[in-house]
Protein backbone atom coordinates (compact mmCIF):
# COMPACT_ATOMS: atom_id res chain seq x y z
CA UNK A 1 0.00 0.00 0.00
CA UNK A 2 1.44 3.10 -0.95
CA UNK A 3 0.77 6.41 0.83
CA UNK A 4 -1.08 7.97 -2.07
CA UNK A 5 -3.86 5.32 -3.09
CA UNK A 6 -7.15 5.87 -1.51
CA UNK A 7 -6.74 2.88 0.70
CA UNK A 8 -5.57 5.32 3.35
CA UNK A 9 -7.97 7.48 2.97
CA UNK A 10 -10.80 4.31 4.49
CA UNK A 11 -9.06 5.45 7.32
CA UNK A 12 -10.80 8.52 7.66
CA UNK A 13 -14.80 8.06 7.96
CA UNK A 14 -16.80 9.04 4.51
CA UNK A 15 -19.27 11.76 6.45
CA UNK A 16 -15.72 13.99 7.00
CA UNK A 17 -13.85 13.36 3.82
CA UNK A 18 -13.20 16.51 2.11
CA UNK A 19 -14.50 16.25 -1.86
CA UNK A 20 -13.76 19.39 -3.08
CA UNK A 21 -10.72 21.22 -4.97
CA UNK A 22 -9.81 24.56 -3.44
CA UNK A 23 -7.10 26.11 -4.67
CA UNK A 24 -4.26 27.15 -2.07
CA UNK A 25 -1.98 30.11 -2.39
CA UNK A 26 1.42 28.76 -1.60
CA UNK A 27 2.97 32.27 -3.11
CA UNK A 28 1.95 33.93 0.35
CA UNK A 29 4.62 33.16 2.96
CA UNK A 30 1.70 31.33 5.15
CA UNK A 31 0.57 28.84 2.35
CA UNK A 32 -3.42 29.06 3.10
CA UNK A 33 -6.97 28.25 1.38
CA UNK A 34 -8.25 30.53 4.00
CA UNK A 35 -7.69 34.12 2.44
CA UNK A 36 -5.32 35.61 4.78
CA UNK A 37 -4.15 37.96 2.28
CA UNK A 38 -7.60 39.82 3.04
CA UNK A 39 -7.41 40.24 6.32
CA UNK A 40 -4.67 41.38 7.49
CA UNK A 41 -4.87 41.63 11.04
CA UNK A 42 -4.98 38.16 11.07
CA UNK A 43 -1.83 37.70 8.64
CA UNK A 44 0.01 39.71 10.86
CA UNK A 45 -0.60 38.29 13.77
CA UNK A 46 -0.15 34.93 12.27
CA UNK A 47 3.54 36.16 11.11
CA UNK A 48 4.42 37.66 14.30
CA UNK A 49 4.11 34.06 15.54
CA UNK A 50 5.79 32.43 13.27
CA UNK A 51 9.26 33.03 14.36
CA UNK A 52 8.64 31.76 17.71
CA UNK A 53 7.14 28.49 15.94
CA UNK A 54 10.18 28.28 14.11
CA UNK A 55 12.57 28.58 16.99
CA UNK A 56 10.54 25.80 18.66
CA UNK A 57 10.82 23.89 16.07
CA UNK A 58 14.88 24.44 15.99
CA UNK A 59 14.79 23.63 19.69
CA UNK A 60 12.13 20.58 20.22
CA UNK A 61 11.92 19.44 16.92
CA UNK A 62 13.96 16.57 15.27
CA UNK A 63 17.20 16.15 16.53
CA UNK A 64 19.90 16.49 13.64
CA UNK A 65 18.83 16.20 10.03
CA UNK A 66 17.32 19.88 10.06
CA UNK A 67 19.96 20.59 6.98
CA UNK A 68 19.06 17.60 5.36
CA UNK A 69 17.06 17.40 2.36
CA UNK A 70 13.77 14.78 3.05
CA UNK A 71 11.78 13.59 0.46
CA UNK A 72 8.43 15.22 2.21
CA UNK A 73 4.91 15.40 0.88
CA UNK A 74 3.50 18.75 0.98
CA UNK A 75 -0.09 19.50 1.00
CA UNK A 76 -1.14 22.06 -1.95
CA UNK A 77 -5.14 21.50 -2.02
CA UNK A 78 -7.91 19.30 -0.33
CA UNK A 79 -8.91 17.29 -2.73
CA UNK A 80 -8.59 13.53 -1.72
CA UNK A 81 -6.98 12.85 -5.55
CA UNK A 82 -4.43 15.05 -5.70
CA UNK A 83 -4.03 17.24 -2.44
CA UNK A 84 -0.18 16.74 -1.78
CA UNK A 85 3.27 17.24 -4.08
CA UNK A 86 6.50 15.19 -2.89
CA UNK A 87 10.05 16.77 -2.87
CA UNK A 88 13.25 17.63 -1.28
CA UNK A 89 12.53 19.90 1.60
CA UNK A 90 14.65 20.78 4.12
CA UNK A 91 12.22 20.43 7.51
CA UNK A 92 12.58 24.43 8.83
CA UNK A 93 11.83 25.60 5.32
CA UNK A 94 8.32 23.01 5.40
CA UNK A 95 5.54 25.11 3.84
CA UNK A 96 3.28 24.74 7.02
CA UNK A 97 0.28 26.39 5.97
CA UNK A 98 -3.35 26.55 6.77
CA UNK A 99 -5.90 24.76 4.86
CA UNK A 100 -9.62 23.80 5.60
CA UNK A 101 -11.95 21.16 3.92
CA UNK A 102 -14.23 23.15 1.62
CA UNK A 103 -17.50 24.87 3.52
CA UNK A 104 -20.68 22.29 3.12
CA UNK A 105 -23.90 24.70 1.48
CA UNK A 106 -26.43 24.49 3.73
CA UNK A 107 -24.34 22.32 6.58
CA UNK A 108 -26.43 22.45 10.22
CA UNK A 109 -25.45 21.43 13.55
CA UNK A 110 -25.30 17.82 13.80
CA UNK A 111 -25.84 16.91 17.44
CA UNK A 112 -27.47 18.42 20.70
CA UNK A 113 -29.91 21.16 21.65
CA UNK A 114 -29.03 23.27 18.34
CA UNK A 115 -29.74 20.16 16.30
CA UNK A 116 -30.77 21.05 12.90
CA UNK A 117 -29.69 24.76 12.97
CA UNK A 118 -27.19 26.48 10.65
CA UNK A 119 -23.52 25.50 11.34
CA UNK A 120 -21.72 28.68 13.04
CA UNK A 121 -19.22 30.73 11.19
CA UNK A 122 -18.32 32.66 14.60
CA UNK A 123 -17.65 31.42 17.92
CA UNK A 124 -21.27 31.33 19.67
CA UNK A 125 -20.90 33.95 22.96
CA UNK A 126 -22.58 31.34 25.61
CA UNK A 127 -19.78 28.27 24.28
CA UNK A 128 -16.64 30.50 24.01
CA UNK A 129 -14.72 29.03 27.15
CA UNK A 130 -15.54 25.09 26.44
CA UNK A 131 -14.51 25.81 22.72
CA UNK A 132 -11.33 27.24 23.64
CA UNK A 133 -10.39 24.45 25.93
CA UNK A 134 -11.23 21.73 23.26
CA UNK A 135 -9.07 23.50 20.67
CA UNK A 136 -6.59 24.18 23.06
CA UNK A 137 -6.30 20.43 23.63
CA UNK A 138 -6.55 19.09 20.43
CA UNK A 139 -3.02 21.71 19.59
CA UNK A 140 -1.54 20.82 22.39
CA UNK A 141 -1.36 17.02 21.29
CA UNK A 142 0.42 18.26 18.42
CA UNK A 143 3.56 19.99 19.16
CA UNK A 144 3.76 17.50 22.12
CA UNK A 145 4.10 14.65 19.93
CA UNK A 146 6.87 15.99 17.90
CA UNK A 147 8.91 16.69 21.36
CA UNK A 148 8.35 12.75 22.44
CA UNK A 149 9.63 11.70 18.92
CA UNK A 150 12.53 14.27 18.96
CA UNK A 151 15.31 11.79 19.27
CA UNK A 152 14.53 8.98 17.15
CA UNK A 153 15.93 10.07 13.56
CA UNK A 154 19.46 9.06 15.33
CA UNK A 155 18.69 5.62 15.30
CA UNK A 156 16.09 5.51 12.45
CA UNK A 157 15.78 1.37 10.82
CA UNK A 158 16.22 2.89 7.70
CA UNK A 159 16.33 5.91 5.26
CA UNK A 160 12.43 5.37 4.67
CA UNK A 161 11.61 5.38 8.30
CA UNK A 162 13.59 8.00 8.85
CA UNK A 163 11.68 9.95 6.51
CA UNK A 164 7.95 9.09 7.53
CA UNK A 165 8.64 9.69 11.38
CA UNK A 166 10.03 13.78 9.34
CA UNK A 167 6.43 13.13 7.73
CA UNK A 168 4.76 12.68 10.89
CA UNK A 169 6.44 15.09 12.83
CA UNK A 170 6.17 17.96 10.01
CA UNK A 171 2.13 17.14 9.54
CA UNK A 172 2.04 17.45 13.52
CA UNK A 173 3.58 20.73 13.30
CA UNK A 174 1.31 21.88 10.52
CA UNK A 175 -1.92 20.40 12.57
CA UNK A 176 -0.63 23.18 15.73
CA UNK A 177 -0.82 25.97 12.58
CA UNK A 178 -4.48 24.52 11.87
CA UNK A 179 -5.26 25.27 15.43
CA UNK A 180 -3.58 28.53 16.11
CA UNK A 181 -5.55 29.71 13.34
CA UNK A 182 -8.45 29.04 14.84
CA UNK A 183 -7.19 30.10 18.30
CA UNK A 184 -6.12 33.81 16.55
CA UNK A 185 -8.98 34.35 14.59
CA UNK A 186 -11.66 33.64 16.74
CA UNK A 187 -10.50 34.12 20.39
CA UNK A 188 -8.95 37.33 20.05
CA UNK A 189 -6.44 38.03 22.64
CA UNK A 190 -7.25 35.30 24.79
CA UNK A 191 -6.70 33.16 21.43
CA UNK A 192 -3.10 34.69 21.16
CA UNK A 193 -1.89 34.21 24.80
CA UNK A 194 -3.25 30.76 24.22
CA UNK A 195 -1.14 30.61 20.93
CA UNK A 196 2.36 31.88 22.68
CA UNK A 197 1.73 29.17 25.48
CA UNK A 198 1.47 26.65 23.34
CA UNK A 199 5.22 26.65 21.89
CA UNK A 200 5.98 27.59 26.14
CA UNK A 201 4.46 23.85 27.28
CA UNK A 202 6.92 21.29 26.76
CA UNK A 203 6.48 17.48 27.11
CA UNK A 204 7.44 15.14 30.37
CA UNK A 205 8.57 19.10 31.63
CA UNK A 206 7.71 18.90 35.43
CA UNK A 207 6.86 22.85 36.02
CA UNK A 208 4.86 23.38 32.12
CA UNK A 209 3.85 19.79 30.96
CA UNK A 210 1.66 19.28 28.33
CA UNK A 211 -1.54 18.98 29.20
CA UNK A 212 -3.26 15.58 28.97
CA UNK A 213 -0.98 12.01 29.78
CA UNK A 214 0.06 10.22 27.23
CA UNK A 215 1.63 13.15 25.70
CA UNK A 216 3.91 13.90 28.63
CA UNK A 217 5.48 9.86 28.43
CA UNK A 218 8.69 8.97 26.29
CA UNK A 219 8.88 7.84 23.04
CA UNK A 220 12.36 6.23 23.61
CA UNK A 221 12.90 3.60 20.67
CA UNK A 222 11.07 3.18 17.36
CA UNK A 223 8.90 0.24 18.44
CA UNK A 224 7.63 2.79 20.65
CA UNK A 225 7.50 5.17 17.96
CA UNK A 226 4.90 2.40 15.66
CA UNK A 227 3.22 1.88 18.50
CA UNK A 228 2.40 4.99 19.34
CA UNK A 229 1.56 5.76 15.46
CA UNK A 230 -0.84 3.08 15.43
CA UNK A 231 -2.68 3.34 18.90
CA UNK A 232 -2.12 7.36 19.85
CA UNK A 233 -2.81 8.47 16.51
CA UNK A 234 -5.69 5.91 16.37
CA UNK A 235 -7.00 8.56 19.33
CA UNK A 236 -6.72 11.55 17.51
CA UNK A 237 -8.21 10.13 14.43
CA UNK A 238 -11.19 9.51 16.84
CA UNK A 239 -11.04 12.75 18.31
CA UNK A 240 -10.80 14.74 14.95
CA UNK A 241 -13.53 12.84 13.76
CA UNK A 242 -15.42 14.21 16.80
CA UNK A 243 -14.51 17.73 16.25
CA UNK A 244 -15.22 17.30 12.53
CA UNK A 245 -19.11 16.91 13.32
CA UNK A 246 -18.39 20.31 15.61
CA UNK A 247 -21.48 23.06 15.12
CA UNK A 248 -18.38 25.28 14.94
CA UNK A 249 -17.92 25.37 10.91
CA UNK A 250 -14.02 26.72 11.05
CA UNK A 251 -13.24 23.58 13.35
CA UNK A 252 -14.61 21.10 11.22
CA UNK A 253 -13.00 21.85 8.95
CA UNK A 254 -9.95 22.01 10.13
CA UNK A 255 -10.50 18.58 11.67
CA UNK A 256 -11.61 17.24 7.98
CA UNK A 257 -8.96 18.12 6.29
CA UNK A 258 -6.12 16.85 9.35
CA UNK A 259 -8.10 13.65 9.40
CA UNK A 260 -6.62 13.38 5.56
CA UNK A 261 -3.23 13.80 6.75
CA UNK A 262 -3.46 11.24 9.83
CA UNK A 263 -4.38 8.60 7.83
CA UNK A 264 -0.74 8.17 6.69
CA UNK A 265 0.43 8.09 10.34
CA UNK A 266 -1.71 5.46 11.37
CA UNK A 267 -0.28 3.87 7.72
CA UNK A 268 3.11 4.42 9.18
CA UNK A 269 2.19 2.72 12.55
CA UNK A 270 0.35 -0.04 11.54
CA UNK A 271 3.05 -1.41 8.97
CA UNK A 272 5.76 -0.55 11.21
CA UNK A 273 4.55 -2.96 13.69
CA UNK A 274 3.69 -5.40 10.87
CA UNK A 275 7.18 -5.27 9.54
CA UNK A 276 8.70 -5.69 13.20
CA UNK A 277 6.41 -8.75 13.09
CA UNK A 278 7.44 -9.89 10.03
CA UNK A 279 11.40 -10.15 10.59
CA UNK A 280 10.89 -11.86 13.81
CA UNK A 281 8.26 -14.44 12.26
CA UNK A 282 10.74 -14.94 9.14
CA UNK A 283 13.93 -14.90 11.31
CA UNK A 284 12.16 -17.36 13.87
CA UNK A 285 11.09 -19.41 10.66
CA UNK A 286 14.85 -18.93 9.36
CA UNK A 287 16.19 -20.52 12.77
CA UNK A 288 13.92 -23.52 13.25
CA UNK A 289 12.60 -21.97 16.03
CA UNK A 290 8.36 -21.93 16.73
CA UNK A 291 8.36 -21.40 20.49
CA UNK A 292 7.51 -17.32 20.53
CA UNK A 293 8.75 -17.63 23.97
CA UNK A 294 12.07 -18.90 23.53
CA UNK A 295 12.70 -15.54 23.88
CA UNK A 296 17.03 -15.79 24.42
CA UNK A 297 17.69 -17.76 21.04
CA UNK A 298 14.48 -15.39 19.27
CA UNK A 299 16.51 -11.98 20.62
CA UNK A 300 20.05 -13.58 19.23
CA UNK A 301 18.64 -13.49 15.73
CA UNK A 302 18.54 -9.48 16.67
CA UNK A 303 14.86 -9.45 16.00
CA UNK A 304 11.91 -8.44 18.64
CA UNK A 305 10.31 -11.65 20.23
CA UNK A 306 6.44 -11.22 20.07
CA UNK A 307 5.48 -10.95 23.77
CA UNK A 308 7.85 -8.23 23.99
CA UNK A 309 5.81 -6.09 21.55
CA UNK A 310 2.54 -7.56 23.02
CA UNK A 311 4.38 -5.53 26.22
CA UNK A 312 4.46 -2.75 24.65
CA UNK A 313 1.28 -2.77 22.92
CA UNK A 314 0.07 -3.01 26.25
CA UNK A 315 1.34 -0.44 27.60
CA UNK A 316 0.32 2.52 24.57
CA UNK A 317 -3.17 0.79 24.68
CA UNK A 318 -3.38 1.64 28.18
CA UNK A 319 -2.22 5.35 27.96
CA UNK A 320 -3.99 6.07 25.09
CA UNK A 321 -7.01 5.25 26.55
CA UNK A 322 -6.58 7.63 28.92
CA UNK A 323 -6.75 10.14 26.59
CA UNK A 324 -10.34 10.20 25.89
CA UNK A 325 -10.87 11.14 29.05
CA UNK A 326 -13.49 9.91 32.51
CA UNK A 327 -15.76 7.13 30.86
CA UNK A 328 -18.94 9.21 32.52
CA UNK A 329 -18.26 13.02 31.86
CA UNK A 330 -20.01 15.94 32.41
CA UNK A 331 -17.83 18.13 30.21
CA UNK A 332 -18.32 15.82 27.34
CA UNK A 333 -21.91 16.17 27.94
CA UNK A 334 -21.61 19.40 27.69
CA UNK A 335 -19.67 19.61 24.45
CA UNK A 336 -21.90 17.12 23.05
CA UNK A 337 -25.38 18.99 24.06
CA UNK A 338 -23.96 22.53 23.08
CA UNK A 339 -23.09 20.92 19.63
CA UNK A 340 -19.62 21.47 19.76
CA UNK A 341 -18.35 17.83 19.52
CA UNK A 342 -20.25 14.95 17.94
CA UNK A 343 -19.79 11.27 18.12
CA UNK A 344 -17.80 9.02 15.90
CA UNK A 345 -19.42 9.50 12.62
CA UNK A 346 -22.19 11.78 14.13
CA UNK A 347 -24.16 12.78 11.05
CA UNK A 348 -24.03 9.09 9.71
CA UNK A 349 -25.41 7.95 13.02
CA UNK A 350 -28.92 5.79 12.57
CA UNK A 351 -31.11 4.93 15.08
CA UNK A 352 -31.20 7.93 17.98
CA UNK A 353 -32.27 11.33 18.04
CA UNK A 354 -29.12 13.19 18.02
CA UNK A 355 -29.80 14.78 21.36
CA UNK A 356 -29.86 11.61 23.65
CA UNK A 357 -32.35 13.25 26.37
CA UNK A 358 -33.79 10.09 27.09
CA UNK A 359 -30.92 7.48 25.54
CA UNK A 360 -29.07 5.54 27.77
CA UNK A 361 -25.26 3.94 27.29
CA UNK A 362 -23.75 0.63 29.00
CA UNK A 363 -20.56 1.35 31.02
CA UNK A 364 -18.70 -0.79 32.63
CA UNK A 365 -17.66 0.26 36.15
CA UNK A 366 -15.91 -1.29 39.60
CA UNK A 367 -18.35 -1.86 41.92
CA UNK A 368 -17.88 -3.63 45.77
CA UNK A 369 -14.29 -5.44 43.88
CA UNK A 370 -16.44 -6.61 40.65
CA UNK A 371 -17.59 -5.44 37.44
CA UNK A 372 -20.80 -4.61 36.91
CA UNK A 373 -22.07 -2.73 33.36
CA UNK A 374 -24.41 0.38 34.60
CA UNK A 375 -26.71 1.81 31.75
CA UNK A 376 -25.92 5.64 32.41
CA UNK A 377 -27.33 8.59 30.60
CA UNK A 378 -25.94 8.74 27.08
CA UNK A 379 -24.87 12.17 27.06
CA UNK A 380 -23.00 11.26 30.34
CA UNK A 381 -21.30 8.70 28.67
CA UNK A 382 -20.03 10.19 25.54
CA UNK A 383 -16.37 9.27 26.51
CA UNK A 384 -17.41 5.61 26.98
CA UNK A 385 -18.67 5.44 23.42
CA UNK A 386 -16.26 6.70 21.62
CA UNK A 387 -13.68 5.34 23.61
CA UNK A 388 -15.73 1.56 22.85
CA UNK A 389 -15.41 3.17 19.13
CA UNK A 390 -12.02 3.37 19.50
CA UNK A 391 -11.34 0.13 20.48
CA UNK A 392 -13.35 -1.34 18.16
CA UNK A 393 -11.29 0.35 15.37
CA UNK A 394 -7.94 -0.84 16.70
CA UNK A 395 -8.98 -4.54 16.29
CA UNK A 396 -8.68 -3.99 12.24
CA UNK A 397 -4.83 -4.04 12.31
CA UNK A 398 -4.06 -6.15 14.90
CA UNK A 399 -5.94 -8.74 13.07
CA UNK A 400 -4.30 -8.43 10.34
CA UNK A 401 -0.91 -8.58 12.53
CA UNK A 402 -1.95 -11.58 13.35
CA UNK A 403 -2.10 -13.11 10.24
CA UNK A 404 1.77 -12.66 9.71
CA UNK A 405 2.03 -15.08 12.45
CA UNK A 406 -0.89 -17.53 11.48
CA UNK A 407 0.89 -17.72 8.28
CA UNK A 408 4.45 -18.22 9.77
CA UNK A 409 2.99 -20.88 11.46
CA UNK A 410 3.74 -19.11 14.86
CA UNK A 411 1.22 -20.61 17.78
CA UNK A 412 0.91 -16.53 19.20
CA UNK A 413 -2.30 -14.09 18.79
CA UNK A 414 -1.93 -10.29 19.87
CA UNK A 415 -4.98 -8.67 21.73
CA UNK A 416 -6.20 -5.92 23.38
CA UNK A 417 -5.95 -6.02 27.29
CA UNK A 418 -8.85 -5.66 29.45
CA UNK A 419 -10.28 -1.85 29.20
CA UNK A 420 -9.43 -1.72 33.11
CA UNK A 421 -5.78 -2.72 32.46
CA UNK A 422 -3.34 -0.30 33.83
CA UNK A 423 -5.39 2.73 33.59
CA UNK A 424 -5.06 6.09 35.54
CA UNK A 425 -8.11 7.95 34.33
CA UNK A 426 -11.80 7.43 34.73
CA UNK A 427 -13.51 4.14 35.75
CA UNK A 428 -11.00 1.68 36.47
CA UNK A 429 -8.12 4.61 38.09
CA UNK A 430 -7.34 2.78 41.03
CA UNK A 431 -7.94 -0.15 40.49
CA UNK A 432 -5.44 -3.20 39.61
CA UNK A 433 -6.83 -5.44 36.43
CA UNK A 434 -5.10 -7.89 34.30
CA UNK A 435 -5.12 -8.12 30.81
CA UNK A 436 -7.75 -10.64 31.11
CA UNK A 437 -9.75 -9.03 33.18
CA UNK A 438 -8.89 -10.05 36.55
CA UNK A 439 -9.24 -7.27 39.55
CA UNK A 440 -6.16 -7.73 41.60
CA UNK A 441 -4.80 -6.57 45.19
CA UNK A 442 -1.91 -4.56 45.00
CA UNK A 443 0.86 -7.78 45.98
CA UNK A 444 -1.13 -9.55 42.92
CA UNK A 445 -0.21 -6.82 40.63
CA UNK A 446 3.46 -6.13 41.79
CA UNK A 447 4.09 -9.81 41.56
CA UNK A 448 3.11 -9.85 37.99
CA UNK A 449 2.73 -6.54 35.59
CA UNK A 450 6.28 -7.08 34.70
CA UNK A 451 4.91 -10.08 32.41
CA UNK A 452 2.14 -7.22 30.47
CA UNK A 453 4.37 -3.97 30.38
CA UNK A 454 7.71 -3.61 29.32
CA UNK A 455 10.15 -4.23 31.84
CA UNK A 456 14.23 -3.22 32.55
CA UNK A 457 15.64 -5.93 30.43
CA UNK A 458 12.70 -5.96 27.46
CA UNK A 459 14.39 -1.66 27.38
CA UNK A 460 17.82 -2.93 27.86
CA UNK A 461 17.65 -5.70 24.96
CA UNK A 462 15.42 -2.90 22.77
CA UNK A 463 18.26 -0.50 23.38
CA UNK A 464 20.56 -2.78 21.94
CA UNK A 465 18.66 -2.74 18.28
CA UNK A 466 18.05 0.89 18.13
CA UNK A 467 21.30 1.51 15.95
CA UNK A 468 21.19 3.46 12.89
CA UNK A 469 20.56 2.10 9.19
CA UNK A 470 21.21 4.71 6.96
CA UNK A 471 22.17 3.63 3.78
CA UNK A 472 19.90 3.77 0.86
CA UNK A 473 18.21 0.64 0.39
CA UNK A 474 19.30 -1.08 3.45
CA UNK A 475 17.12 -2.34 6.56
CA UNK A 476 18.05 -2.95 10.31
CA UNK A 477 17.67 -6.77 11.55
CA UNK A 478 14.76 -6.20 13.24
CA UNK A 479 12.58 -5.15 10.61
CA UNK A 480 11.56 -5.96 7.47
CA UNK A 481 11.58 -4.00 4.66
CA UNK A 482 8.23 -2.14 2.87
CA UNK A 483 6.21 -3.56 0.43
CA UNK A 484 6.44 -0.30 -1.30
CA UNK A 485 8.25 2.72 -1.53
CA UNK A 486 6.77 6.31 -0.85
CA UNK A 487 5.13 7.99 -3.85
CA UNK A 488 6.07 4.55 -6.20
CA UNK A 489 10.23 5.26 -5.56
CA UNK A 490 12.20 2.01 -5.99
CA UNK A 491 13.65 0.18 -3.19
CA UNK A 492 17.19 2.03 -3.13
CA UNK A 493 15.65 5.45 -3.16
CA UNK A 494 17.49 7.57 -0.75
CA UNK A 495 14.73 9.34 1.38
CA UNK A 496 17.03 11.38 3.43
CA UNK A 497 19.88 13.02 2.19
CA UNK A 498 22.71 12.79 4.80
CA UNK A 499 25.64 15.14 3.86
N1 LIG B 1 -4.45 13.38 31.05
O1 LIG B 1 -14.37 15.01 32.31
P1 LIG B 1 -12.99 14.54 32.03
C1 LIG B 1 -4.14 13.67 18.79
C2 LIG B 1 -8.54 16.17 32.45
S1 LIG B 1 -4.84 12.96 20.17
C3 LIG B 1 -4.51 14.50 31.82
O2 LIG B 1 -12.58 13.24 32.54
P2 LIG B 1 -13.32 15.38 29.37
C4 LIG B 1 -2.77 13.29 18.44
C5 LIG B 1 -9.47 17.02 31.62
O3 LIG B 1 -8.74 17.87 30.72
C6 LIG B 1 -6.43 13.75 20.36
N2 LIG B 1 -5.67 15.14 32.10
O4 LIG B 1 -12.68 14.53 30.49
C7 LIG B 1 -2.34 11.98 18.53
C8 LIG B 1 -10.25 17.76 32.67
O5 LIG B 1 -9.46 18.82 33.15
P3 LIG B 1 -10.12 20.24 33.54
C9 LIG B 1 -6.41 15.06 21.14
C10 LIG B 1 -6.82 14.60 31.63
O6 LIG B 1 -13.07 16.80 29.58
C11 LIG B 1 -1.04 11.65 18.23
C12 LIG B 1 -10.37 16.74 33.79
O7 LIG B 1 -9.31 15.80 33.58
N3 LIG B 1 -7.69 15.73 21.08
O8 LIG B 1 -4.75 14.47 18.15
O9 LIG B 1 -14.72 14.93 29.15
C13 LIG B 1 -0.15 12.62 17.79
C14 LIG B 1 -11.69 16.03 33.80
O10 LIG B 1 -11.97 15.65 32.47
C15 LIG B 1 -6.82 13.44 30.83
C16 LIG B 1 -8.61 15.70 22.03
O11 LIG B 1 -8.45 15.09 23.06
C17 LIG B 1 -5.57 12.82 30.56
N4 LIG B 1 -5.49 11.72 29.82
O12 LIG B 1 -12.51 14.79 28.13
C18 LIG B 1 -0.59 13.93 17.68
C19 LIG B 1 -9.90 16.43 21.73
N5 LIG B 1 -8.11 13.18 30.51
O13 LIG B 1 -10.64 20.83 32.25
C20 LIG B 1 -1.90 14.27 17.98
C21 LIG B 1 -10.18 17.61 22.59
C22 LIG B 1 -8.87 14.12 31.08
O14 LIG B 1 -11.18 19.92 34.52
N6 LIG B 1 -10.33 17.27 24.00
N7 LIG B 1 -8.09 14.99 31.73
O15 LIG B 1 -8.94 21.03 34.08
C23 LIG B 1 -11.43 16.67 24.53
O16 LIG B 1 -12.35 16.34 23.84
C24 LIG B 1 -11.50 16.44 26.00
O17 LIG B 1 -10.88 17.50 26.63
C25 LIG B 1 -10.84 15.12 26.50
C26 LIG B 1 -11.16 14.98 28.00
C27 LIG B 1 -11.41 13.96 25.69
C28 LIG B 1 -9.34 15.15 26.37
Amino acid sequence: MSETTPDTLTEVPESVRSDAFVEVRTDDSIPNNVDLASDRQLQRALESWHPGYLDWWKDMGPEGFQDAPVYLRTAVGVDPQGWAKFGYVKMPEYRWGILLAPKVEGRTIPCGRHKGEPVWQEVPGEYRSLLRRLVVIQADTEPASVEQQRHLGQTAPSLYDMRNLFQVNVEEGRHLWAMVYLLVKHFGKDGRDEAQALLERRSGQQDNPRILGAFNERTPDWLSFFMFTYFTDRDGKMQLAALAESGFDPLSRSCRFMLTEEAHHLFVGETGVGRTIEATCAAMVKAGISDPCDTERIRALGVVDLPLLQRKANFHMSVTRDLFGSEISSNAAEAFSSGLKGRFNEAQLQGDDHQLQDATYAVTRVVDGRFVMEDVPALRAINCRLLDDYIADCQGGIDRWNKVIEKAGIAFRFSQPHKGFNRRIGEFAGHRIAPDGRLLSEAEWAAEHGQWLPNQSDMDFIGTLMKPCIEPGRYASWIAPPRLGINGQPGEFEYVKIA
